[in-house]
């Protein structure tokens, strides 16, 4: 009988034993099935580092057929530096969209090179050129302050653009840099304007402060910026509406905005990003200098590199009107938007190793 429930017992704690084992070897196959999809994602990310360049050069693709391809004919096609090789490279760079006032002086300073340094062959000129260029795209020192800040980053543009695009791929890149986020729905002109940045702060899960359709932007942005210092934010993004076909009503939206943004937070970093369509060529110019008119700009977004062979026209802008290209849009997806680097655009331009 006693030895009967002593075997019971025996029976009862071997099962449990291999329950146990069981158990822990099915924890063990998770917890390794987990790391492995830990590490692939760490490789994604790994290849999405390095694929930087690779992406650029993927997304200026047309650009750099048309320009360097004519280009490359210039350098090779011509035995003399002459006037008619100076105008041949000439009429290349406006019709890469380099833009007439650029074009001068990346000529002027070539010309200059070429005497200084003697130097007769028209392929020599190519490196010379891209030089000049790479020096014309300069960001200088402060161009991403913004980030090492509390800052409030006002985005401002035409209508389709891409300004609210732009903010939810820089929120999601901020929020994934363990930044405090908070968006601001300026754009009160029409509602699916706030669904649309209510969106893209659910996908990354920032917050957002915005108002009803029609209400006053400035009000908006007053709430954002009290949410903001509340809520101890690191970057506060403002999107606004682009009616730029009525000049008056944006100069004074964009003037109230940015009164209240100083009055109701002085201490913030100010930054403001206008947002430029890159297939518009020319055009995109032209919004930049009457956005400069009404508001101080201090770096461009220019989008829709991969669907444009006008990527010359980020060389006009900066140049142009002496404020840098901070960001490139490559595509519509989260992921999409690059640090704008001189070294790498001039090389992915010009699909040079040097
Ligand atoms: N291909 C491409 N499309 C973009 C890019 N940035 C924005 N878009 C698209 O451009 C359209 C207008 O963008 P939206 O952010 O609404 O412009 P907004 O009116 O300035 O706010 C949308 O269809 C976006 O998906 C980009 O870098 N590449
Ligand atoms: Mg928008």
């Amino acid at each position: 009988m006693f030895n009967n429930e002593e075997k019971k017992i025996e029976k009862a704690q071997k099962r449990e034993e291999k329950l146990r084992a069981k158990e822990e070897k099915k924890e063990e196959k998770l917890r390794a099935k987990e790391e492995k999809k830990e590490e692939k994602q760490r490789a994604k990310e790994d290849a999405q580092e390095l694929g930087f360049f690779a992406r650029l050069l993927a997304g200026l693709t047309k650009t750099r057929d048309n320009f360097v391809k004519s280009m490359d004919y210039v350098f090779n096609g011509f035995t003399n530096i002459d006037d008619d090789f100076y105008e041949e490279l000439e009429e290349v760079l406006i019709m890469g969209d380099i833009g007439v006032r650029t074009t001068e002086r990346i000529l002027e300073d070539l010309k200059a090179t070429v005497k200084e340094q003697k130097i007769k062959e028209p392929v020599e000129c190519k490196q010379v050129l891209i030089d000049s260029i790479r020096r014309q795209m300069n960001l200088g020192e402060t161009a991403y302050e913004f980030e090492n800040r509390k800052s409030v980053v006002l985005v401002v543009g035409v209508n389709g653009v891409g300004k609210t695009t732009t903010i939810g791929k820089l929120a999601a890149k901020y929020k994934a840099e363990k930044k405090n986020v908070i968006l601001a729905a300026g754009d009160t002109f029409r509602a699916a304007a706030k669904d649309q940045l209510q969106e893209w702060a659910n996908r990354s899960n920032v917050d957002l402060i915005g108002g009803s359709e029609g209400s006053d932007p400035a009000a908006v942005v007053f709430d954002a910026v009290n949410a903001a210092k509340a809520r101890n934010a690191d970057i506060l993004l403002v999107d606004t509406a682009g009616r730029l076909h009525n000049k008056k009503n944006l100069m004074e939206e964009l003037r109230k905005i940015n009164s209240v943004i100083d009055r109701e937070y002085p201490d913030a970093y100010r930054e403001t990003l206008i947002v430029l369509d890159a297939t518009t060529g020319q055009n995109a110019l032209n919004q930049a200098k009457e956005f400069s008119e009404v508001t101080d700009v201090s770096g461009i977004v220019l989008t829709k590199m991969d669907g444009t062979a006008k990527g010359g026209i980020a060389v006009a802008i900066q140049s142009e009107l002496n404020v840098p290209v901070k960001f490139i849009g490559v595509g519509e997806s989260i992921k999409d938007l690059e640090k704008f680097n001189s070294d790498d655009f001039v090389k992915a331009l010009f699909m040079t190793e040097s």
